[in-house]
């Protein structure tokens, strides 16, 4: 399957998704698979939220806090060829959330899938979804975050401090060009002349 990765559209944040697609130099089938990590911490998230890996990449979601966390994926927001997972092995979400606290990641422990499907996989943690810990994988032939990722960080917004040097410079150059009308429009006045 060369199922183009529709993912955009989705109705939840992509953030930082748009990282690195450019390069993909060919030879995917040199691609050997890769272990990512993602952690369920007590601050009541997945980090990274969102990862970005290849077909055939396991993902490892570890819990390194104290507080138990599921890893449960939205049965409609992955791709239609794939297997639905969710810690617990329920097939189904509904079954997974009627199953909970079965499948639940105690601290210390974790689960762990492999995505053979390229798509986006939106998944959430069954006692903190209403925390807002919500998690993605992208999964495309374009890559992976590197081994040892930790990727996910946040796209880089600009900082005001760059918007304030930009508007300085602005200001200078509208007194510049002020200046220069005002030369031009009265240097005659100057009586060189004479
Ligand atoms: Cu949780």
């Amino acid at each position: 399957m060369t199922a183009e990765p529709d993912s955009v559209s989705r109705r939840t944040f992509l953030r930082g998704t748009a990282v690195g697609t450019a390069a993909a130099t060919g030879s995917a089938a040199a691609q050997e698979a890769t272990t990512h990590t993602v952690d369920m911490t007590d601050g009541l998230v997945f980090d990274p939220d969102s990862i970005a890996i290849a077909p055939g990449d396991t993902v490892v979601w570890e819990n390194v806090g104290t507080v138990g966390h599921s890893v449960t994926a939205y049965e409609d927001d992955i791709p239609d060829e794939a297997a639905y997972f969710a810690s617990g092995g329920f097939d189904g979400e509904s079954a997974a959330r009627s199953g909970y606290p079965e499948g639940d990641i105690p601290g210390g422990e974790s689960y762990e899938h492999t995505f053979e499907v390229e798509g986006t996989y939106e998944y959430f943690c069954i006692p903190h979804e209403s925390a807002g810990m919500l998690g993605t994988v992208e999964v495309g032939t374009g890559g992976g975050t590197p081994a040892g990722d930790g990727g996910g960080r946040p796209v880089p917004q600009v900082p005001d401090s760059a918007l304030s040097v930009v508007s300085a410079a602005t200001m200078a150059l509208l007194s510049v060009l002020g200046l220069v009308y005002v030369f031009l429009k009265y240097g005659g006045d100057y009586g060189l002349e004479e």
